[in-house]
């Protein structure tokens, strides 16, 4: 029998379920694992789960994990803020182009929760003009 149990640290944006479980010998089970990015304005981060248990040659396993987040200016979700995201937003607005990718809030670049052509001049003063960075 092994006893296993997942540890983290302090992480609101990812979780395990179950967080502990035996699983007999010879057996297997499933920890589902969430990555939930709301409200994270940051592009990268990382964590390590911690898998312990009571194998003498496999404790702890480690398991590195990151979550990139595709924010506010990233309207095409390449993790990138460039003129190819003015070019989305252009479309979306006035093309009817595809919404924003990581969902409407990507496209209120000036975080005024209205999502139109301040926008996309907010963006170019940012990436051409030294404007502030998009974001809250
Ligand atoms: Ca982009
Ligand atoms: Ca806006």
């Amino acid at each position: 029998m092994i006893v296993n149990a997942l540890d983290w640290l302090t992480n609101y944006w990812l979780s395990a379920n179950p967080r502990t479980l035996v699983i007999p010998a010879g057996n297997n089970s499933n920890i589902y694992i969430a990555f939930d990015a709301t409200n994270l304005e940051n592009p990268n981060y990382d964590a390590e789960l911690v898998l312990s248990s009571n194998d003498p040659d496999e404790n702890p396993v480690r398991v590195p994990v990151n979550l990139k987040v595709a924010g506010r200016g990233d309207p095409n979700a390449d993790f990138k803020v460039n003129v190819t995201d003015v070019i989305y937003l252009v479309n979306y607005f006035f093309k009817g182009g595809p919404a924003p990718i990581p969902g409407l809030f990507a496209a209120d670049v000036n975080c005024d929760n209205l999502r139109n052509v301040t926008d996309v001049i907010y963006l170019v003063n940012y990436l051409f003009k030294g404007g502030p960075k998009p974001g809250c």
